[in-house]
């Protein structure tokens, strides 16, 4: 496959209401949507680099000269026999890895509809559907949670996850399972306690989470082997996990007993799977995590979780929980059963909406062999 064409669109999504964490508010997302033509085929992905470098250093402004000055100039032009073939030369670039996922993304996209095959069938996926839960953000009332809970698990969603931070966790959690005291919960901290919170994390070891996601610092794979030892509810490792090696180290430890992988927090589905492939042998379980992403990188994140690893429900929601419209055709919803169907069409099984495209672009900037 011979590469023509590489174009970088920024686009800012609009959320339909603000997404609260230990982080900050976000009102919209801004992502790097990539396209890809080679030989007549179109292929797309989604760097999930986000306008502010909180949940990561990454951003579009970093993930953007990256991608133009070093990884495009070394893909142009060229031709490979495999995604795998593409990006040998790009290890050269230390982290950035939001910004070699993105256009990863697209190269897994391009070659799979080369080859007439579904992205998940190209990835090793099994599934046909995947089980989906939705990620909540902190609400300024337990009520207020509770009647989002209610709604969410009327759609169908497997699980709640719900965002915790000091002094919004405990009350959230026990009215929560006051109120529903069987269905499938977690938390995600984001990185907002320390070891000092570990009589905090104690309180909830009896509310029958599913797993506690990123208590401690967002680099730190020892402190959290700290606390998993003073807990019987399993940690789960975010912002901590980049690869292969931070996954094999996590489990040595016993830093964590679950995996959440993202393929752009990781670089990619390539990384993506060695680490599900990781955990599988193993039996840590895994699921596919979410960055708010448009329905393209939605897509590869469904395609993934098809992966048989993929033994938690996702946070993988219909694109009517993240945004008025999607830019891709038909957008994501959520079956009854709490599953989401696994697109079975070339790539990533959708079609890119140019016109809604088009409304959420702020710029964009194409290069050519
Ligand atoms: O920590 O998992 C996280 C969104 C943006 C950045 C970080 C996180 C999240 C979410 C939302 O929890 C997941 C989603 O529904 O896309
Ligand atoms: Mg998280």
């Amino acid at each position: 496959m011979r590469i023509d064409r590489i174009e970088l669109i920024h686009v800012k999504l609009v959320l339909v209401s603000p997404f609260v964490t230990s982080m900050g508010v976000e009102l919209d997302e801004e992502h790097i949507i990539i396209r890809v033509d080679g030989e007549g085929v179109t292929g797309w992905g989604e760097s999930v680099a986000e306008g502010t470098p909180f949940y990561s250093y990454e951003t579009v402004s970093t993930a953007w000269p990256v991608l133009s000055g070093f990884l495009i100039p070394w893909t142009l032009g060229k031709t490979f026999s495999s995604v795998g073939d593409a990006i040998q030369s790009w290890e050269k670039v230390r982290g950035h890895r939001m910004a070699k996922a993105g256009l990863e993304a697209a190269l897994w996209d391009l070659f799979a509809k080369a080859e007439g095959r579904s992205l998940a069938s190209l990835l090793g996926g099994k599934k046909d559907r995947v089980d989906v839960g939705v990620s909540i953000g902190i609400q300024d009332s337990v009520p207020h949670l509770l009647s989002k809970v209610d709604g969410y698990l009327k759609e169908g969603y497997q699980r709640i996850k719900i965002k915790i931070a000091p002094g919004q966790d405990l009350d959230l959690v026990k009215g929560i399972r006051k109120e529903f005291p069987d269905i499938r919960l977690q938390v995600d901290a984001n990185s907002a306690y320390s070891l000092a919170d570990i009589p905090l994390f104690k309180a909830m070891d009896d509310d029958r989470l599913i797993l506690i996601e990123q208590p401690l610092g967002y680099d730190d794979i020892y402190f959290h082997s700290k606390l998993q030892k003073e807990l019987r509810t399993p940690v789960c490792l975010d912002e901590s996990i980049h690869s292969e090696a931070d996954t094999l180290a996590a489990l040595e430890l016993d830093s964590c007993r679950i995996i959440n992988i993202k393929p752009g927090r990781v670089g990619g589905f390539s990384e993506s799977k060695k680490i599900h492939d990781l955990c599988l042998s193993r039996n840590v379980p895994v699921w596919c995590g979410g960055m708010l992403e448009s329905g393209i990188g939605r897509a590869g994140n469904v395609a993934l979780a098809s992966l048989p690893g993929f033994t938690l429900p996702g946070d993988i929601s219909a694109s009517k929980k993240y945004y008025a419209f999607d830019i891709v055709d038909p957008e994501f919803t959520v079956n009854p059963d709490g599953t989401m169907t696994v697109p079975t069409g070339p790539g990533i099984g959708v079609e890119v909406n140019m016109k809604n495209l088009d409304r959420v672009t702020v710029t964009r900037q194409y290069f050519t062999a």
